[in-house]
């Protein structure tokens, strides 16, 4: 995940906070002091620190939890409270036809960023299309070219034209009507130069672009702050992009300090793939580093990957323990819609990803296609009820699938499992009352 070092600092001071025998000035003092160390070694900008533990230790102190909230409860909502804080407010990108311009130093993550926009749109039901509008760089055409191939998606761009205006103009000719989203990928230099400017704005008064994306790197940490204004200032920008959240501890600093800028940060990005990338959430975000589980982004992802599927009753279901094949098949398909399986562990509540810790994630994900089409050898009523798939069953449905009787087998000991897994899960009252809370399904 990113962030370890943070996470884990904050994550030892939550728990610090629940397993406390009495939540008293000791004891808060204490907390703050580990918020502090927590944060400077992030990279977060110390006055912001300095302002943010003065607030919490004074909240800590001073307020009464409302009513029904435990001391400990309330100690720990205010250190989530503060935190979101400082990250300030996001901005989601409209899900809409729409013209994205990418800009930005050298090397920040822009043309990666392009295909992980592209990506994003597209799962979001657009028709999404990518310009090559980097004419300096000269291994950039074909790099684009290459990620709207992994991506699936149109690209243009001339190989021959070296004026920027010019082959976007062309691009945008070429896509406006069959594009709903044209991302327009653009040259950096090393420094925020003159003719950088001078070709942004060139490239805005013709193109009128509806967002203007500043991608910067965040192992730049507080720096990120200082550039990310300099754009701001310079040319006016619509949102940040702040890539490698994955590779850097500096990440708390890059954070803040673009937060900090007036400028919402849309997206982070947290490796080189391209749904290596996230709408950047600040509650989401910081629940997941604090470690109360982003159970509202995942189920977002779930929604999007089930499109117009009944996300919560499967969230449900799974909770419940009650499901059956066909709720695992279901989820199968959600699952391989919603990327990586290690990334779905990382969203779940604390205890949750830590039973799926045990899952081999690489192997399982390998086998999700082989299940799926055993899966589709079975008559419904074995989905529905899987107790009844005895010996001459399994031969059946595993001549039907084209495998062998082993592998049947291992798809109704993965059924069992995650099925004991789920149970295990939601006989824990407490995280259970919890979820069940942040999924808003009442009482
Ligand atoms: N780990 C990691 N690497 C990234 C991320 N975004 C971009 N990169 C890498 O950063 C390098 C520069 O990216 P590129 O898109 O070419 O930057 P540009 O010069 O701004 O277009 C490439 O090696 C990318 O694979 C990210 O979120 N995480
Ligand atoms: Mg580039």
């Amino acid at each position: 995940m990113v962030l370890d070092n943070l996470g884990d600092s904050l994550k030892r001071t939550i728990k610090k906070i629940a397993n406390a025998v009495h939540v008293d000035a000791t004891l808060v003092k204490e907390i703050v002091r580990d918020i502090q160390r927590a944060l400077l070694q992030s990279d977060v900008n110390v006055k912001l620190v300095l302002e943010l533990s003065k607030k919490i230790e004074q909240r800590a102190l001073e307020e009464k939890p409302p009513a029904g909230m435990t001391n400990r409860e309330h100690v720990i909502h205010i250190v989530y409270d503060e935190l979101v804080h400082i990250i300030g407010a996001s901005r989601e990108l409209a899900i809409r036809k729409q013209v994205i311009m990418m800009v930005g130093l050298y090397g920040q993550g822009k043309t990666t960023s392009c295909g992980k926009l592209a990506t994003y749109f597209k799962r979001k039901g657009l028709r999404p299309v990518l310009i090559a509008g980097d004419v300096h760089r000269p291994a950039a055409y074909e790099q684009l070219q290459q990620i709207s191939e992994q991506v699936e998606v149109p690209f243009y761009g001339d190989k021959s034209e070296k004026n920027a205006v010019r082959v976007i103009k062309d691009g945008l000719d070429k896509f406006k009507r069959v594009a709903d989203v044209i991302i327009v990928d653009t040259s950096g230099r090393h420094k925020l130069e003159d003719d950088l400017i001078t070709e942004m704005k060139d490239i805005f008064k013709t193109i009128k672009p509806d967002e203007k994306l500043l991608v910067m790197d965040a192992a730049m940490g507080q720096q990120a702050g200082p550039q990310a204004k300099a754009f701001n200032d310079a040319i006016g920008i619509t949102g940040i992009v702040l890539t490698k959240l994955d590779g850097t501890a500096k990440g708390g600093g890059a954070l803040s300090a673009a937060a900090e800028v007036g400028a919402p940060i849309v997206f982070v990005g947290t490796g080189e793939h391209s749904t290596d990338f996230e709408k950047f959430d600040p509650s989401g975000f910081i629940s997941r580093l604090l470690g109360m589980g982003d159970i509202k982004s995942l189920l977002e992802r779930a929604e999007e990957s089930m499109k117009g599927k009944d996300a919560e009753k499967t969230a449900r279901k799974l909770m419940s323990g009650k499901f059956n094949l066909n709720d695992m098949y279901e989820q199968m398909n959600m699952i391989s819609g919603m990327g990586p399986l290690s990334k779905i562990a990382e969203m779940l509540p604390g205890g949750m990803s830590g039973k799926l810790k045990n899952v081999d994630m690489d192997e399982t994900q390998g086998k999700l296609k082989r299940f799926r089409i055993i899966l589709d050898s079975m008559t419904n009523q074995e989905r529905e009820n899987p107790d009844c798939i005895q010996a001459s069953r399994i031969r059946r449905i595993a001549k039907g699938a084209g495998v062998e009787n082993k592998d049947v087998k291992e798809v109704l000991k993965y059924y069992n499992m995650t099925k004991r897994m789920m149970k295990g899960f939601s006989s824990d009252r407490k995280m259970r009352r919890n979820l069940m809370r942040q999924l808003d399904f009442g009482k």
